[in-house]
């Protein structure tokens, strides 16, 4: 399934391609440095899903993310700086530096959040919708999330409520293959594709290639104006492989095939992406669009390693508790 690309579009694809690789490698880089004490799960690899979904959506649309959110973050508009001081645990942090990586929220960009109990965006992106839908407002949804949150029975009992209400929601499964170390084939029968769940649950399902930024812009597109349309929500199985660990900037070469990782390498959506806009002609110095994009990380480092604490009575603000008495 192929859609016209504009050369406009295509650009602003490619930078943030770029952007959102060169981000994490730095986010790699520095870690060592202990500064950023927050479990950080990286999307390196898997960035042609993030960007070719959202190209698609406006700032009043709404996603939702889960532990692996750095792509989607910066994807949907969200702001580097507020990201980098989070992951810092900074009070200019777009969680008031009191969640770090795996908790990113910025309703301002449409992010409703990502938390990192495997599954749980999924009814509260659906949640969000069905409010929506009682308001009259329908607005869309997109929610994201891995292969391994399709075993929750959050998944299925959400996707069926969405469906019994044709709620605008499109549910994108980044199929990167394992859950933490355990491959797909020792968790789902043989044969049986995660795009058939979908399918027996009413939504229109589609699947295809998550490390070709064009295929994925082009099956969001289907996707999301079937959503719009009112015809129910839609899903997209994209697969797709993480090049580092399950959580943590190092690589674990040791724990997979050597042979499927360079597999997956070789087909890296930046590299696949870059080569085949200087085919065509619409990019021609790509090392311009890198050292911009250097400036702008170097300075959102900056801010989030200046930026101050929370203050000691933040701690207790923001949560929400039930006391024994019953009263909250
Ligand atoms: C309910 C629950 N069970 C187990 C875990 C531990 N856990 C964290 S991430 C993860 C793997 C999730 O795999 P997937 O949804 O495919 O996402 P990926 O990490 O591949 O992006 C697991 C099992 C958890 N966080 N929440």
């Amino acid at each position: 399934m192929q859609v016209e690309v504009s050369a406009d579009t295509s650009l602003t694809m490619m930078r943030n391609l770029l952007r959102i690789r060169m981000v994490e490698e730095r986010i790699a880089a520095l870690y060592p440095e202990q500064e950023m004490r927050c479990p950080t799960h990286f999307s390196i690899g898997q960035e042609a899903t993030a960007v070719g979904v959202c190209a698609h959506l406006q700032k009043d649309d709404l996603i939702a993310s889960a532990h692996r959110s750095h792509a989607h973050y910066l994807a949907k508009g969200g702001n580097l700086r507020a990201m980098l001081a989070e992951l810092y645990g900074k009070a200019t942090g777009c969680a008031k530096g009191k969640g770090g990586s795996m908790h990113l929220i910025d309703l301002e960009a449409g992010f409703l959040g990502a938390v990192p109990v495997v599954g749980s965006t999924i009814p509260i992106g659906v949640g969000v919708s069905f409010s929506s839908h009682l308001r009259g407002e329908s607005q869309l949804v997109v929610i994201f999330f891995g292969d391994g949150a399709t075993e929750t029975g959050a998944f299925h009992e959400s996707l069926n409520f969405a469906s019994i209400h044709k709620l605008p929601i499109v549910m994108v499964c980044e199929n990167n293959l394992y859950s933490v170390l355990t491959p797909i084939e020792a968790r789902h029968p043989e044969g049986r594709e995660i795009a058939q769940l979908a399918e027996a649950h009413g939504a229109l399902s589609l699947q295809g290639d998550g490390n070709d930024v064009e295929t994925v812009y082009a099956l969001a597109d289907h996707a999301i104006a079937h959503a719009r349309s009112g015809a129910g929500p839609a899903f997209i199985e994209l697969k797709t492989y993480r090049w580092l660990e399950h959580c943590g900037p190092l690589v674990d070469s040791n724990l997979r095939s050597k042979s499927e990782m360079d597999a997956w390498r070789a087909r890296d959506p930046v590299t696949i992406y870059l080569d085949r806009l200087i085919a065509r002609g619409i990019l021609s110095d790509v090392e311009e669009m890198r050292n911009e994009i250097e400036a702008e990380i170097d300075a959102a480092v900056a801010f989030a390693k200046e930026s101050p604490f929370p203050e000691r009575e933040e701690m207790t603000r923001h949560l929400y508790a039930t006391a024994a008495d019953g009263s909250a």
